[in-house]
């Protein structure tokens, strides 16, 4: 299958144990802050009753540590874009962070969790319990206060520390995926249509982005959503088995649009921030829509008859050749698809990628408060 995936793959690899050699030690930035969801989870999930989770194997296959709560066979999003920064170590789950030293919180801590969502009832019916992005934002506040002790006691210095951040966010899949799409679980698809539900999804995502300025996020990047109906869990879930679900991939770009407006709105409202839009497929476009493969890499259970677990079976078996696979299991991309993803976010190719300036650029603006 994908040929051209494999060279990009392989290619990108090189850029990045090059980037790796001369950017050692050298971060552009000082700290990295992750919201999101099991895109960029490293293990916030893991001591949860919820089956929202992936730290067993095969997941980690190819991962140093092995199976870590990472849901894909290696490093996922936040991981590539931290090591893309110029960080010499991963960015620690908020799980851990009690244990973490002062010096690694202050550069930064990885909140997401697998299923969660803009909404709190997201995925908590269904799989449940998850780390909404409301509760993230919480967390982050724990976070907020303890780097203003570290820096003597000072939330002054604690936000001018928290203004030179990257955060990334990543969320709103789960509210299609685990909330809209599953009406016999949650009451969505009756209250509102496709564009109320994206309008409301978009006002919420709102307040709590401006809920994360006040706490001094002022170089925000967010990822919108990927073509979900392309998914192999959706394809077998609400299509015919062969092609990418197109009401569903039209349904979730009516969030993305709404979402490039809210970027808009609020760079014009917060003149000393700026948000940027990374566009999800444009990212991952380099491999064709049609040669999307729609079985995934690890052994995953009866898709249709699942009400919405799509992770890998424990202790199933992985493809051999995980380099040349977009999808890992059945919602998840794999490490290579991601170093993709990740490479295009942060150093964009087409002005398609990211609007209106990638990561690079976003980490080298100097903001004047
Ligand atoms: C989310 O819902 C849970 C369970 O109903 C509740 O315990 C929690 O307080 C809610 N969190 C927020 C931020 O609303
Ligand atoms: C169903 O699958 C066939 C190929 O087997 C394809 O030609 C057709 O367009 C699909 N229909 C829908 C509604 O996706
Ligand atoms: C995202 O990129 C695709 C090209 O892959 C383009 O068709 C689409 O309009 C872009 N969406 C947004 C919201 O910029
Ligand atoms: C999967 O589950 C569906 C719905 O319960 C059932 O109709 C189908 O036969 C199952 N497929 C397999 C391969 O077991
Ligand atoms: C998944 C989905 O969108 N299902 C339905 C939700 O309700 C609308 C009517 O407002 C239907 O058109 C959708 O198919």
């Amino acid at each position: 299958m994908p040929m051209g995936l494999k060279v990009c793959h392989l290619v990108l690899s090189l850029i990045l144990m090059d980037l790796s050699k001369w950017v050692n030690g050298a971060e552009q930035v000082p700290c990295y802050f992750i919201f999101g969801d099991s895109l960029w989870d490293n293990g916030n999930n893991n001591a949860l009753s919820t089956k929202a989770k992936a730290n067993y194997p095969p997941y980690g296959i190819d991962f140093p540590e092995g199976a870590t709560g990472r849901f894909t066979n290696g490093r996922n999003m936040g991981d590539i874009l931290a090591q893309l920064l110029g960080f010499e170590n991963f960015i620690p789950s908020f799980a851990h962070a009690s244990n973490a030293k002062d010096q690694e919180i202050l550069r930064g801590v990885n909140y997401a969790s697998g299923g969660a969502g803009i909404r709190n009832e997201t995925t908590r019916n269904n799989l449940g319990p998850v780390i909404s992005m409301d509760m993230q934002l919480q967390n982050h506040q724990n976070t907020a206060s303890r780097i203003a002790k570290i820096l003597g006691n000072s939330e002054e210095s604690a936000a001018k520390h928290l203004s030179k951040c990257i955060y990334s966010v990543g969320i709103g899949n789960n509210d299609y995926i685990n909330n809209y799409l599953l009406p016999q679980f949650y009451p969505t698809n009756s209250s509102y249509t496709p564009d109320q539900y994206a309008t409301v999804l978009i006002q919420q995502y709102s307040l709590q982005l401006k809920t994360l300025y006040n706490f001094g996020a002022r170089k925000v990047a967010l990822f919108g959503l990927g073509l979900i109906g392309c998914t192999p869990g959706c394809i077998a879930m609400y299509g015919n088995g062969t092609s990418c679900v197109e009401y569903i991939n039209n349904e979730v770009q009516m969030f993305n649009t709404k979402l490039v407006s809210l970027v808009d709105e609020l760079n014009n409202n917060f003149q000393d921030t700026k948000f940027i839009y990374v566009n999800t497929s444009s990212v991952s476009s380099s491999v064709p829509a049609t040669v999307i493969n729609t079985s995934p890499c690890c052994e995953v259970g009866n898709l249709t008859a699942n009400n919405g677990v799509l992770t890998c079976i424990p202790s199933g078996t992985a493809c051999p050749n995980r380099a040349e696979h977009i999808m890992w299991d059945a919602a998840h991309p794999t490490e290579a698809a991601y170093v993709m993803m990740a490479e295009r976010s942060y150093k964009a190719q087409l002005p398609s990628d990211t609007y209106p300036i990638d990561i690079h650029h976003l980490a080298q603006l100097n903001l004047t408060n």
